[in-house]
């Protein structure tokens, strides 16, 4: 059949909206309809040329959510009509990784993921008879995609695509690292480097958790409000403080942070955050990524001393499992999404998404079909 989607034909240039081939389901997957689609600042991150694992042309987008509309033979765990939200980070359920326990990094299809393949090794996408690639698994910047069921979560009809589809990285991402990954107690001051669509999300899971001082620190002014939109209690900006920011941040936090987050990406901000962290215990979660062949680096002797560096991908969340429960919070009423949706535009808009992401205007852009 034929899709309409965003196509990454070269990085660095703009998405191409082009009717592409999309070839129907085989054995153990499903055909989606998205419905909508977050942007977050992977995509940009890869389409700028920054991931040591970007492929072209590929159909990126990884936040979206949409309806079955078709599965291939053996399916079933899901079926035709099904309300979902595509997996990056898949639950196969019995691989060693789901066995352990220990991890939401299922590994049964990561391989061929990462490759821009579905598991069989080849793509259901192609443009004038030439494959085009799968994009973190999902490809949600595709009004039809096509997705192993362990790459789906079922969630409830009754969310609303548009809000609903954030849940499939962002919000998921930002509350999960901190109830999966840190496990923030009642009580815990924490700081949080990069107010954007993650660390929102992040502020937003540690005043669910009950922590005591929420510290934001972001370079742009304007993402003071909305950090205290969402439970931030101090606001720094790098830009404002004279003298050393780790000294800063460590005298206010009388010792510096039981957790410190970094939602940029930048690994010198990753060096700062793991050195505001208290001595003896304080823990600091990488959330964002990095470009390709940036290291991170700090005296030993700040791990000697009890600091401890964890990384969180997709918050620790167990895809299946809890990713129905994440959108069930946000229908209860206990984290908010409509808020942080900042701008909403059609397909043949997309590329505004990412000029707006650059500028620091949105804080999430979602994209309709
Ligand atoms: P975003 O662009 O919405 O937000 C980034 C924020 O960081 C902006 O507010 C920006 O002003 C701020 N910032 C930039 N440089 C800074 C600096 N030097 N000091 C302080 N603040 C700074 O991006 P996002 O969508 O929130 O994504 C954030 C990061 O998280 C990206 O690196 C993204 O790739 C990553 N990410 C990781 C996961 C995961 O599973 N680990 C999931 C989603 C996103
Ligand atoms: N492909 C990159 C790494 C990108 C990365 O770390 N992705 C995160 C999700 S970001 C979502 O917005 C992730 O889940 N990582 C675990 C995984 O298995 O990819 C690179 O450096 O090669
Ligand atoms: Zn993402």
């Amino acid at each position: 059949m034929k899709t309409r989607a965003a196509v990454a034909f070269e990085a660095k240039k703009p998405l191409e909206i082009v009717e592409v081939d999309l070839e129907g389901p085989k054995a153990g997957e499903v055909m989606v309809e998205i419905k909508a689609t977050g942007v977050c600042h992977t995509d940009a991150y890869t389409l700028d040329g920054f991931d040591s694992e970007g492929i072209f042309p590929s159909i990126l987008g990884h936040e979206g959510a949409g309806v079955v509309v078709e599965v291939g033979p053996g399916v079933t765990s899901v079926a035709v009509g099904d309300h979902v939200i595509p997996l990056y980070t898949p639950e196969c359920r019995q691989c060693k990784s789901c066995l352990s326990g220990k991890t939401n990094l299922c590994t049964a299809i990561r391989a061929t993921q990462g490759k821009g393949l579905m598991p069989d090794g080849t793509s259901r996408f192609s443009y004038k008879g030439q494959p085009i690639y799968h994009y973190m698994g999902c490809s949600t910047f595709s009004n039809y995609t096509v997705l192993p069921e362990i790459a789906v979560a079922k969630i409830r009809r009754d969310a609303p695509f548009k809000t609903a589809c954030y849940c499939g990285c962002g919000v998921t991402t930002g509350v999960g690292a901190v109830t999966n990954t840190a496990k923030v107690e009642p009580g815990a001051n924490a700081i949080v480097f990069g107010l954007g669509g993650i660390g929102l999300n992040v502020i937003q899971g540690l005043k669910l958790v009950g922590a005591n001082m929420i510290v934001g620190v972001d370079i742009n002014p304007d993402r003071e409000e909305w950090g205290r939109k969402f439970g931030m209690t101090h606001f720094v900006n790098p830009k404002d403080v004279q003298g050393d920011l780790v000294q800063h941040l460590v005298a206010l936090t009388d010792g510096g942070a039981d957790y410190t987050f970094d939602a940029t990406g930048n690994t010198g901000v990753m060096r700062t955050a793991l050195e505001a962290c208290h001595r003896g215990w304080g823990e600091s979660i990488i959330i964002g990524v990095a470009e390709a062949g940036k290291e991170i680096s700090t005296r030993p002797f700040q791990l000697v001393t009890g600091r401890v560096w964890r990384g969180t991908a997709f918050g620790g969340a167990r895809g299946r499992t809890d990713t129905p429960k994440i959108v069930d919070w946000y229908m209860d009423g206990k984290i908010q999404i409509d808020p942080m949706i900042t701008h909403v535009l059609p397909l043949e808009e997309i590329n505004k998404a990412f000029d707006l992401m650059h500028a620091g205007e949105s804080i999430r852009t979602v994209v309709t079909f």
